[in-house]
């Protein structure tokens, strides 16, 4: 079959499925894009021409911004569970590398994503070309080489010989749990337009298994024997339980055992917030029970967690000085962190493998029962508070949102606030991005999660700051008739970053909104940004509430409405924050100091840095 590199790409990813549990789904569902000189007349041209054959071939879907269409690309992939994802096209040079931000992202959360952005001309006849870089000391490099640490897979496509092998271990490394992330192939301008004879195997129908990683017999016997000597075990549910669809499985090993569960940023909606095992979010950003649990935890068993700083606390969370870590994970780089017994496995094989007859000590459940109690107490507190708080507004969304709707949010105080505060009802209700924690994720992810999932309400909950990061994707959203409930919280600045300042004694420098004035700071009045105006210029119908009554009615009508809404909140950046809970993050001070806050904020650092743990004691055959 002749067709050029580009028709041909395009042909292969609409013949490409993955396949799991004997469901079969189209792996690429469309395709993004942002046309240039670098792919108009070689992947935009074969986009239309599949396009014009079949609409369904190879959806297309024009976005605003190169970062915001790999962030939705990743948003989609998620609410997939890692089986389906899009593909994003890119001209060369600054479209490009706008593209890497959204890469890392997709590495980070270990999300499948497929870039392909154009690269300059393989055979050179026209160099330099707009955009180029041109390095003194290498005539190979472009700006796409910049993909290669951010990305798990990376190609460049010289010749139309080698695309063959390029794209089949793109799909390869897309499809394989303990591998995926951003996958690049890069494509030289001259060779996407490069005609040449196909063999027709190449675009014949091929599903990828994702697979199911079973336990090594071994590994699950000594886990399970771990499990038994345990007193006080403790599990932590990170994003790999809700990829694996082993929700009900973890439901049924903890009713059996009574082994209750912290929740990771991306493991939030592993159990529903009100299952009796369910203490909520660990770490950090956790709550009291889950974090009074893992403090004097004897066995952590991670299942699907990558354990970052803010899950461990920066490694002071889990402070029995024998904690013993049993890690479940398809990759082998989280299986075998904190010295742990690294059980290398899928969390839904591992869990219905699992047979332990054991049950925790009746005074153990009754001491976690009553700080879950004492803790939802406090949630409901933050929701019902006077003020229009942050946590006024959180609980207000969470309130009058159905179970199944999706509550979107990656960066600023919002993730921890709902790490902490958010009553998940629903394995996929609960979408923060917080592995990259990048602004701007927000309403591009929303697009990417409505593009997912068209029978659930999205409500993106985004600041100030993220929002003039990156608001670009809400044209989108109306372009694709797409329904996105969007909360603004303005609080002129960086609430989050702010408190931190000031906790670090930096006294919330550079993090406020503000006119610079005559002593050369930024401590004049609040400037005059109207977001509300700016999202109704974007084409979004738009509401302005100022009390708890008129933001309840806003989201009930943002409910019974079929289009978008973007509701225009504004909130006090200094009486905000969820209820603090005491647990720490690292995040160094200056050792020396001229001002006084600073050299405060080191002692108490110090302090905290002394609880921190190294975790390095194997956990061995009991
Ligand atoms: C792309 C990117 N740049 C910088 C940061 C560091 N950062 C984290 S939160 C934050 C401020 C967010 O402000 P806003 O969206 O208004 O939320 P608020 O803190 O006010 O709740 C910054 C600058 C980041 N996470 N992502
Ligand atoms: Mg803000």
């Amino acid at each position: 079959m002749r067709l050029t590199v580009a028709q041909a790409t395009v042909r292969f990813l609409a013949a490409q499925y993955t396949e799991r549990d004997g469901v079969q789904q189209r792996l690429i569902a469309g395709c993004f894009g942002i046309f240039g000189h670098g792919n108009v007349a070689g992947l935009g041209q074969a986009l239309l021409q599949a396009e014009l054959d079949d609409p369904e071939q190879m959806p297309y879907v024009l976005g605003r911004n190169e970062q915001a269409m790999v962030h939705s690309a990743v948003a989609y992939a998620r609410m997939k569970d890692r089986l389906q994802t899009y593909a994003v096209t890119t001209s060369i040079g600054p479209g490009a590398t706008n593209m890497v931000t959204g890469a890392a992202l997709a590495t980070v959360n270990r999300l499948p994503v497929l870039l392909l952005p154009a690269d300059t001309f393989a055979d050179r006849s026209a160099a330099p070309l707009l955009q180029e870089l041109e390095v003194p000391w290498s005539g190979d490099v472009t700006v796409n080489d910049a993909f290669r640490p951010v990305s798990k897979y990376f190609d460049r496509v010289h010749r139309p010989e080698q695309l063959p092998s390029a794209l089949l271990s793109a799909m390869r490394v897309l499809t394989d749990p303990a591998e995926t992330g951003a996958v690049t192939v890069c494509f030289p301008q001259d060779v996407q337009a490069q005609a040449h004879d196909w063999p027709d195997e190449l675009f014949a129908h091929r599903v990828w298994r994702v697979a199911r990683p079973v336990p090594e017999p071994a590994d699950l016997a000594h886990a399970a024997a771990l499990i038994r000597n345990a007193r006080r075990p403790l599990i932590v549910a990170g994003g790999g339980v809700g990829y694996s669809g082993a929700n009900d499985a973890l439901a049924a090993f903890c009713e059996a055992t009574g082994i209750p569960v912290g929740l990771t940023q991306a493991g939030k909606g592993a159990l529903p917030f009100d299952h009796e095992q369910c203490l909520g979010a660990i770490g950090s950003t956790g709550t009291t029970a889950a974090n009074t649990i893992a403090a004097e935890a004897d066995l952590v068993i991670g299942i699907g967690t990558r354990y970052s700083d803010f899950t461990t606390a920066s490694r002071t969370a889990f402070a029995a000085p024998d904690v013993d870590f049993v890690n479940v994970n398809v990759a082998p780089i989280d299986a075998v962190k904190h010295a742990g017994w690294a059980v290398r496995a899928d969390a839904r094989t591992f869990l219905e493998a699992l047979t332990v007859d054991y049950a925790v000590d009746p005074a153990y459940r009754a001491e976690y029962t009553r700080l879950d109690a004492e803790w939802n107490a406090t949630v409901r507190a933050a929701y019902d508070a006077d003020e229009l708080t942050q946590s006024a507004v959180i609980g207000a969304v969470n309130d009058l949102s159905d179970p199944r709707d999706v509550v979107v949010c990656a960066a600023g105080s919002m993730p921890g606030d709902l790490h902490k505060l958010w009553q998940t009802r629903d394995p996929k209700g609960y979408h923060v991005e917080y592995g990259y924690s990048c602004m701007g994720y927000e309403i591009a992810g929303g697009l990417g999660v409505a593009l997912a999932c068209p029978d659930r309400d999205v409500f993106v909950l985004v600041g100030d700051g993220s929002y003039l990061m990156m608001a670009t994707e809400l044209v989108t959203a109306l372009q694709e008739g797409l329904k996105v409930v969007v909360v603004l919280v303005q609080n002129h600045g960086f609430a989050s970053i702010g408190a931190l300042s000031e906790s670090l004694g930096s006294q919330r420098f550079g993090t406020r909104y503000r006119y610079r004035t005559k002593t050369g700071r930024l401590d004049g009045d609040l400037l005059p940004v109207d977001l509300a105006a700016n999202a109704a210029s974007l084409g979004m119908p738009v509401v302005r509430v100022a009390s708890r009554e008129e933001l309840e009615a806003a989201i009930t009508a943002a409910k019974a409405s079929p289009a978008s809404t973007l509701i225009h909140v504004e909130t006090d950046p200094f009486a905000n924050g969820a209820p603090d809970t005491g647990a720490w993050w690292d995040v160094p001070v200056s050792e020396v100091s001229t001002l006084d806050s600073t050299r405060s904020a080191y002692e108490t650092y110090a302090e905290h840095k002394a609880a921190q743990r190294p975790f390095l004691r194997p956990t061995e055959a009991s």
